[in-house]
């Protein structure tokens, strides 16, 4: 056994709130938990993404911020990191990944043409639609399936790509977006045959490959846990295998970086580098800044560095797995296999006794803040939100609740918190009696919509 591999030299005080606050809080929000304010909330688990904690290197680099208009040194710094550890060799900065996401979905999407993924995420899939683009999920079935013991539940399936091909003709695929460690299927990795199966069957039809990285980290570790072949490979050989089959990468470092703010888009494309460095200049600032300060680049060069060793990742994925070993022994319903960033718990098993107009996902998140104080994220069918086309509500199979956690900030104590506070919720669940939507925005509703209860 070891323990993490870092100690802790500053420290943010948290304060539980008494349950009546908590009961004002959340009625205040909507029920809702994006809208509660942090103070209110005693274990922040909403999201993984910009809520890491970084090193002393990280913050000695933040020092060491060229903040110059153009050309400064910590982009240089930045573009080395990314060539070394991902291997691209070209990179244009970006505010975070959402902004990666609009620039590519805008130069490599012709309205009408599709884009397959092994799973949707809400943003991305947001930014193929804008452009005109319909998107295409293209996973294995087993990501559906909450119960499934599947060890890559990220895994794309080539019939769904072919089938998708041959309806429509390959020339209607803009582009394959592959996202490791699939956020909302559970963290669930791609095994690295199956990256090297899609890249065969593409390569043929001339459709690039353009990996979503934001987690692929995470997915290096998981194939390293599970995938033969790869035991005695390091998570940094592995990352840089994988992206090796792709033309290029859209970036969120907010996650795998450990960074608060920040993202790129990389890629060996030329072309696809010049109009992407045009199009940044617009939207997000210069291309040797793209919407980041100096020091913040810094910050993602070093801690693209920090991500790769092996005794970091495996203690990171090793927390959510203490978590979700002790809700799977207590009998609260996960999904499984637990993947690389978050437990999610299975809302349609959780809370059975309600219809699920009553928004059982929503609904168990805000129970979950009201009994606890602990913050997670409904990941189900507020998330999905309407079709774009039929205005329909979509219907993931997956309605879920998930437990993020954010990387080097909490200690198992606090997982053994939440644990406890899950099951105890889990005795008591036939008390929670759903939601009814009073507020609904026309897209990514889930960050702002708001509910009352039934
Ligand atoms: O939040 P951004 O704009 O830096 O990144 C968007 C984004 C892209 N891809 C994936 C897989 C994500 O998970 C992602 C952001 N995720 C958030 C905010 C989350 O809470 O999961």
């Amino acid at each position: 056994m070891t323990a993490e591999p870092y100690k802790i030299k500053m420290v943010e005080p948290i304060r539980l709130k008494s349950h009546a606050d908590r009961l004002r809080a959340i009625a205040q929000a909507g029920y809702n938990t994006f809208l509660l304010r942090s103070e209110d909330v005693y274990i922040d688990l909403l999201t993984d993404s910009g809520t890491n904690a970084m090193s002393d290197r990280q913050w000695a680099g933040m020092m060491l911020g060229d903040e110059s208009y153009a050309g400064a040194r910590n982009f240089y710094h930045l573009q080395r990191a990314v060539r070394e550890v991902y291997g691209f060799r070209h990179l244009v900065p970006t505010h975070q990944g959402r902004a990666a996401e609009h620039i590519t979905s805008q130069l490599r999407i012709k309205p009408g043409q599709f884009v397959p993924m092994n799973m949707y995420f809400t943003t991305t899939r947001e930014h193929v639609e804008r452009a005109g683009g319909r998107f295409v999920d293209c996973i294995v079935d087993s990501a559906h399936d909450p119960t499934s013991d599947d060890p890559f539940k990220g895994n794309v399936d080539i019939a769904k790509l072919q089938r998708l091909a041959d309806a429509n003709g390959p020339e209607s695929i803009a582009y394959i977006s592959l996202a490791p460690a699939v956020n909302m299927a559970g963290g669930q990795p791609m095994s690295m045959a199956n990256v090297e199966q899609v890249a065969r069957w593409a390569e043929p039809h001339g459709i690039p490959i353009i990996f979503d990285a934001t987690r692929a980290v995470e997915n290096a570790y998981l194939i390293q846990q599970r995938e033969p072949g790869y035991q005695n490979v390091t998570v940094r050989t592995i990352l840089k295998k994988m992206m090796a089959l792709g033309e290029g990468c859209t970036m969120s470092s907010k996650k795998d970086n450990l960074v608060n703010i920040g993202g790129f888009l990389a890629t060996d494309n030329e072309e696809f580098f010049a109009a992407a460095k045009e199009m940044v200049v617009v939207f997000e600032g210069l291309h040797t800044y793209g919407g980041m300060a100096g020091r913040d680049m810094e910050a993602v060069a070093r801690g693209i560095y920090e991500m790769v060793d092996d005794a970091y990742i495996a203690s990171r994925v090793g927390q959510v797995h203490y978590l979700g070993r002790q809700l799977a022994d207590a009998g609260v319903p996960i999904v499984t296999p637990v993947g690389g960033h978050a437990v999610f718990v299975d809302a349609d098993r959780f809370l059975a006794h309600l219809r699920p107009e009553a928004f059982r996902a929503q609904s168990l998140a805000a129970a979950l803040y009201t009994d606890s104080g602990v913050r997670a994220m409904e990941r189900g069918r507020v998330s999905a939100g309407r079709d774009h086309g039929s205005g329909e509500n979509r219907r993931p199979q997956l309605e879920t609740v998930r437990l993020t956690i954010p990387r080097r900030v909490y200690s198992n104590l606090h997982m053994d918190y939440v644990a406890q506070s899950c099951i105890d919720l889990y005795q008591d669940r036939k008390q929670i009696t759903g939601l009814r939507m009073v507020y609904e925005p026309a897209s990514l509703r889930f960050f702002q919509a708001r509910f009352e209860p039934r």
